[in-house]
């Protein structure tokens, strides 16, 4: 038996006097495990953490061949339980074998999960003692492999380092950086199996969550509420566990085709006029561009469903200009909403306040933070009738200026202030007996209180889950308003957001570092199921260089999703600033992402239908590939593209790597003949290296300045998809 220096946690945190470890360890069965579906567990012995639950319902249910679902409750009271808007996958009943069998052993209790087919450990809970107190359930898991990917979001590789190192999940208005709990939870992670065979874990747990690694290889998750309620995905092969997981939280929606075109965003558009310029210069310039995009600069005293009528008085007529030009605009919208307004004058919050949408205290009253108008509410998406009201406010809103998609920010949420202007009661919500390290230091910091009620449960337990609930409010307004698919960015994230919303990476610097991250961060949200993501490109926060920015809008044209977004103090990134050479890499990446959009476009049908990953990492496609298994500078569109990007300042050539078999150049058509190796490529400032993979075909589509006109234009007959092929030679776009 391992002995795990993780059990002494509890006692670290807690300061429990009894050693936890061997009392914990042990609960009786009410009837022999192997035998039962569902069994009791009674806690023999105290484990003296607080409001310790002594008796546990435990049910093991087989989903499906490659899905089994275990579920640890509190028999004597009911508990806060993530209902996700989507069924769960239909029940066994096919003739299919399970891929796994299971085990459970009574002292200590613990579950142990094999692979059926070679009698590999997938899980084994043995190793250390399942804790379950009202605030603190712990459950650690010996590890198949030390190739772990995903729970998200932080700033990481795409293999976590399992070197004693800690996860928080907990959505926080975080710039991406090291060791910090980011603005999405994804309590998901996959393991490679190393011969290619691949199984994945879900914990649907909406608390804060801990994830411990370290390098046995072993996991310890720790949740501060709510249940147990894990899902195990057997594959067997890495894509089939994203199916598996996707069949539990919902296949992602399909963008509408302009979202997959160049978006341009920046802070600091401040007036319409200037608004329009931009679009204007992108347009002359000769920059394929879809969406025009403005910032908190248009609304009135920051307000949302407002807009300054001064400065964007025309943003009505601004807007119908660009749908006249093919083109498409969207604006943010933060879920504050201004407090301090005259009665009379602002009717979101007025009528906001007479149908009840808004969170409440933990006296109930309507808790008010700070965000940009000043002191705000904050309406609880759990609630119906707040979905209806919000459907309202932004039916009003468009009917005034018709937006194509929302841009929804700061929904973690955050806010200026700790909890509330009021500050937070001080109790075990505010202060639970352990907390993981979060930035701020407290589960409210930069956010509302713990304690505040929302139509289901307290924020405690539904925090990580507002941008999600946003998000789905966003959604279904939108498609009841313009009655088309939707576009919505959602910058806080939660399982399932990937069927109402794409995702953005937030408050990136402009450096190299961050640059080379965003692939990582792109692919892991690949794998929790929302394809439509990028970063920032050039970089939100400092000013950008002419190279990196080039470097990034040749990588950014191979994330799902395109748009460069700029901080408001920072000097100006739009392509058309920089010099001729930079201009003339930046169109061809523009151009060269253009001709593909209808390819782009089947893959994210695909994702769609088949919950197959659009930006996909190596590993997917070669699992049994040991360099495809840690490689996260380069990454695959589909299973036919392979994009390596240049990553470092000064570079004009890049050693990529070649999965085994044939590759052809998509800019000249030569084949490499690779045994799985690292190529030197050049790379000047024009180029950013693609390849296609042997007997596959991709269709490339005259590109045109906007999705509009580029629709029409024929696909390339030879351009496209005999050249590389045959090596006729270079394709010649635009
Ligand atoms: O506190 O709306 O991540 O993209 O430009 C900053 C202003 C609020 C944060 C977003 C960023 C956006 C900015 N917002």
């Amino acid at each position: 038996m391992l002995l795990l220096p993780l059990c002494l946690t509890p006692q670290d945190h807690l300061g429990a006097s009894t050693p936890v470890c061997t009392l914990a360890t042990k609960w009786v069965p009410s009837v022999p495990l192997h035998e039962a579906r569902t069994a009791t567990l009674t806690r023999a012995t105290p484990s003296y953490l607080p409001k310790d639950v002594s008796s546990l319902q435990l049910e093991v249910i087989e989903e499906t061949a490659g899905c089994l679902h275990l579920t640890l409750k509190d028999l004597s009271s009911p508990r806060y339980e993530v209902e996700l808007p989507v069924g769960v996958p239909q029940s066994k009943g096919d003739s299919q074998e399970a891929l796994y069998t299971t085990e459970f052993q009574s002292d200590p209790f613990g579950f142990i999960v094999r692979r059926k087919s070679n009698g590999r450990t997938i899980m084994n809970t043995t190793v250390a003692p399942l804790l379950f107190s009202d605030q603190y359930l712990q459950l650690s898991t010996a590890l198949a492999s030390s190739l772990v990917s995903g729970l998200g979001e932080h700033y990481t590789s795409l293999l976590l380092d399992l070197n004693w190192t800690s996860l928080t999940l907990w959505n926080g208005d975080v710039a991406p950086h090291a060791d910090a709990n980011l603005y999405g939870s994804h309590p998901f992670y996959i393991v490679q199996e190393e011969d290619g065979l691949a199984h994945g874990v879900f914990l649907l747990n909406s608390n804060a969550i801990e994830v411990m690694l370290q390098p046995t290889p072993a996991l310890t998750w720790v949740a501060l509420g709510g249940i147990l309620d894990l899902y195990v995905f057997l594959g067997p092969d890495p894509q089939s566990v994203i199916r598996q997981y996707l069949q539990v939280i919902g296949y992602p929606m399909m963008p509408p085709y302009w979202s997959l075109g160049f978006h341009l965003c920046r802070w600091g558009y401040t007036t319409t006029n200037t608004t329009r310029q931009v679009a204007q210069r992108m347009h002359n310039a000769k920059f394929p561009m879809d969406v025009q995009w403005n910032d908190l600069d248009y609304a009135k005293q920051r307000r949302v469903f407002t807009f300054d009528p001064w400065r964007f008085g025309d943003l009505p007529e601004m807007v119908e200009e660009f749908h006249k030009k093919g083109m498409k605009y969207i604006l943010i919208q933060d879920p504050g909403i201004s407090s301090t307004s005259p009665p009379g004058t602002y009717p979101p919050f007025d009528d906001g306040l007479k149908r009840d949408v808004f969170i409440k205290n933990a006296t109930g009253h309507i808790l008010i933070g700070k965000v940009w108008p000043g002191p705000t509410a904050f309406p609880d998406f759990t609630n119906p009738e707040t979905r209806r009201w919000w459907e309202d406010c932004i039916r009003d809103f468009h009917s005034k200026v018709p937006v194509d998609g929302l841009w929804i920010d700061m929904n973690e949420p955050s806010s200026f202030v700790q909890g509330s202007v009021d500050g937070c009661p001080d109790s075990d919500l505010e202060n639970p007996p352990y907390t993981p390290s979060v930035v701020g230091g407290q589960l409210n910091s930069k956010t509302l209180c713990m304690s505040a009620q929302q139509k289901v449960s307290t924020h405690y337990n539904l925090h990580n889950l507002y941008g999600l609930t946003e998000a789905y409010a966003t959604h279904s307004a939108l498609m009841k308003i313009r009655g088309k698919r939707p576009f919505v960015l959602s910058r806080s994230s939660y399982p399932s957001i990937g069927r109402f919303s794409g995702v953005w990476t937030g408050d990136v610097r402009s450096d190299w570092e961050q640059l080379r991250y965003s692939i990582p961060a792109v692919l892991q949200f690949s794998l929790f199921g929302v394809p439509l993501v990028g970063a920032d490109i050039c970089g939100f926060e400092g000013n950008t260089t002419e190279e990196l920015c080039v470097r990034w809008m040749q990588l950014g044209a191979f994330y799902p999703f395109m748009r460069n977004h700029n901080d408001k103090p920072n000097a100006p990134q739009e392509p058309y600033i920089f010099g001729k050479k930079a201009q003339a890499a930046m169109r061809s990446a523009l151009n060269l992402r253009y001709s593909l959009l209808p390819f782009l476009y089947t893959l994210f049908h695909h994702a769609h239908t088949s919950a197959d990953t659009v930006a996909r990492p190596l590993f997917i496609e070669f699992p049994a590939d040991s360099n495809s298994q840690t490689i996260d500078r380069q990454f695959l569109w589909g299973s036919s593209l392979l994009i390596s990007p240049v990553l470092e300042q000064g570079a004009v050539e890049l050693a990529a790597y070649l999965p085994p078999g044939t590759w052809y150049s998509l800019h000249n058509g030569q084949p490499f003949y690779s045994k799985g190796q690292y190529l030197l490529l050049p790379a000047p400032l024009d180029t950013i290296n693609v390849h296609v993979r042997e007997g596959h075909i991709i269709p490339q589509q005259e590109p045109a300045l906007t999705t509009t006109a580029s629709r029409r234009n024929p696909f390339l007959p030879d351009g496209g998809t005999v050249s590389w092929r045959l090596g006729l030679g270079r394709l010649v776009l635009g």
